[in-house]
């Protein structure tokens, strides 16, 4: 596994490529990419979407797994605050190492 120090910020990170960022970037970047209607929290929709661009099958079930696991308040989606539950998720399924 090779450790890309630099972040490719042109749109999606296609193919099998680690994308190696701290959990600074990893809010931005889910924020940018993930949160469709700009509110701050990612929805199951929104993370089943994620899912699938990346072209993983069952995407809602996945997501909703993935919600679930890190939505601590139970408020349904994942507030700012939750996101970082959220890494060990994209790091599965996103292609995304998380470094600290
Ligand atoms: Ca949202
Ligand atoms: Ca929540």
């Amino acid at each position: 596994m090779g450790f890309d120090m630099g972040i490719n910020n042109r749109g999606e990170n296609k193919g099998n490529a680690k994308v190696a960022m701290n959990m600074e970037e990893f809010k931005k970047w889910l924020l940018r990419d993930l949160d469709a209607d700009q509110d701050g929290k990612i929805s199951k929709d929104e993370l089943a979407g994620a899912v699938r661009r990346r072209g993983e099958w069952f995407a809602g079930w996945r997501a909703r797994k993935g919600i679930r696991s890190a939505d601590s308040n139970r408020n349904g989606v994942v507030d700012e605050i939750e996101i970082a539950n959220l890494a060990e998720f994209a790091q599965k399924h996103f292609g995304i190492m998380i470094i600290c």
